[in-house]
């Protein structure tokens, strides 16, 4: 499907100039403690989203996690036995990825979609699959052959390990400067600045990071010096003069060089005060998160629907007036895929998830097994076991007073890189439905109908005995 899930993460003069931050899918991840760390951000990056690091640690911690992501190098595609025996060089791959991988393709965009550019395969792999796949050992040379570089060398050195023509190899080594993998090209020569490029530049995968409106004075600049790419003000309340002061200090100390967003708002006023204070993005969204019960405890919050419709008008409305178009971000509450697609439709430019995150192996949490069947850890940044007072503090007793949020479980839902593509085929699907090739278009182009409970039970499968259902006796 030639449907294009782009989108801007930050703002720009639309049609005046190129977004400086886009991302190829329309998914971020949220800020908290049990989902956003360093192995769930690299996932999710190298599906085209981002991740925001969880703020609610401390500066040095959540630097380091930056700086971690930020080290790991751009233009590989984990695979293994999904690698297609027929794959050649210049391919363009559509590789079902997964952990416990034996090979990585190496592709020009760093993700599964993009054009073959070679094969990374580990020892095991070799051993065990070399001769199965014919055309994959094609690029391959005895392993006794491959090591032309001290076991010392790391992925950064690179730049200084001399091509032997022959065997066109190239040994990559772990952390601990132990030989992992070899890279094979076929014919160098004809490819030599493909591969050069991807493997001397430094590319790395975009990352975004928490921050807060009491010690930014002191995160920001760690967190900038870590190589983060775009920052966030996490608050259970954006429409106050917190998150403008702020702005204003990044805006005094970096310009428009540092990247913020702000929120979370729910209306036309939220959303205004937060443009004109000069956010890069506004999110959109309280009391609908899996995990909250802000509505519960303090009677505030909006239908996330209603918020999203409202603040997508004044988006526009913004952008009529000064031509710059600020991003909307849907956060929390997304349980079904269509969800997003919904959310989208109403006029979010990405959406911002957790439960979805918490579910995969990448999250930050421990997998249990619990009643027979496996769970991943969740729980809220209002909760106590986050204590994450800088959230929902709106300027009183440095201390969380009362919960906002629960601890949970949630269903484990396998590797990220599998849930996020199944996920997307079925927006891809649905904006196809609606004839729309990309997001904007499917803002124009999306009917939207509200609906009766009974229609919603009709849209399931009804009235007959499902055969999962049905115990044998
Ligand atoms: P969800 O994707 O799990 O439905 O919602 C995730 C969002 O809930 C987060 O991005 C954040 O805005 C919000 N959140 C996080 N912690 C709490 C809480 O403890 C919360 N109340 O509401």
């Amino acid at each position: 499907m030639a449907v294009s899930l782009k989108t801007p993460l930050v703002k720009y003069r639309k049609g005046e100039e190129e977004c400086p931050l886009e991302m190829n899918i329309p998914m971020v991840s949220a800020i908290m403690q049990s989902v956003s760390g360093e192995k769930l951000a690299i996932a999710l990056a190298k599906q085209g989203g981002v991740s925001f690091i969880y703020g609610s640690q401390t500066i040095e911690q959540e630097a380091d996690m930056v700086r971690r992501v930020k080290a790991y190098k751009k233009g590989f595609v984990t695979s293994d036995s999904n690698l297609p025996p027929e794959a050649t060089l210049g391919d363009v791959l559509d590789l079902k990825t997964r952990t416990g991988h034996s090979t990585v393709a190496i592709t020009d965009d760093g993700t599964a979609h993009g054009k073959l550019l070679g094969i990374v395969a580990s020892r095991d792999y070799r051993l065990s699959r070399m001769t199965h796949d014919l055309k994959v050992t094609e690029f391959m040379t005895p392993l006794d052959k491959l090591v032309t570089a001290p076991a010392t060398t790391s992925l950064h050195d690179c730049n200084d390990i001399i091509w032997d023509n022959k065997i066109n190899s190239l040994p990559l080594v772990d952390e601990e400067g132990h030989l992992q993998y070899m890279v094979f090209r076929k014919d160098y020569d004809s490819h030599k600045e493909n591969v050069n490029e991807l493997l001397d530049a430094n590319k790395s995968y975009v990352v975004g990071a928490g921050i807060n409106t009491r010690d930014y004075a002191e995160r920001v600049p760690a967190l900038v010096e870590a190589g983060v790419d775009v920052l966030c003000i996490d608050s259970s309340e954006g429409f106050s003069e917190w998150q403008s002061r702020t702005i204003d200090w990044i805006r005094e100390h970096y310009g428009d060089k540092v990247k913020v967003g702000a929120g979370n708002v729910v209306d036309r006023d939220g959303f205004m005060f937060l443009a004109k204070a000069g956010a890069d993005f506004v999110k959109i969204g309280i009391g609908g998160g899996s995990i909250c019960i802000t509505r519960e405890t303090k009677g505030i919050g909006r239908g996330q629907a209603t918020a999203v419709i409202e603040v997508a008008k004044a988006r526009d409305e913004y952008y009529k007036e000064t031509g710059i178009y600020v991003p909307i971000c849907s956060d929390g509450g997304i349980v079904q895929d269509y969800h997003i697609t919904l959310a989208l439709a109403m006029g979010a430019d990405f959406v911002m998830l957790g439960r979805y995150f918490a579910r995969f192996d990448e999250s930050p949490t421990n997998k249990l097994r619990v009643g027979g069947n496996y769970v991943k850890e969740y729980w809220g940044e209002g909760s106590n076991r986050a204590r994450n007072w800088q959230r929902y503090d709106l300027g009183g007793a440095q201390k969380l007073s009362f919960e906002e949020g629960v601890d949970s479980y949630v269903p484990y839902a396998g590797p990220l890189a599998d849930g996020v593509q199944t996920t997307l085929y079925k927006v891809r699907s649905t904006m196809c439905n609606c004839g729309a090739l990309s997001i904007p278009e499917l803002q124009e182009k999306a009917r939207l109908t509200v609906v009766s409970s009974t229609s919603i039970v009709e849209g399931g499968s009804h009235d007959v005995i499902l055969k999962n259902n049905v115990q044998n006796s």
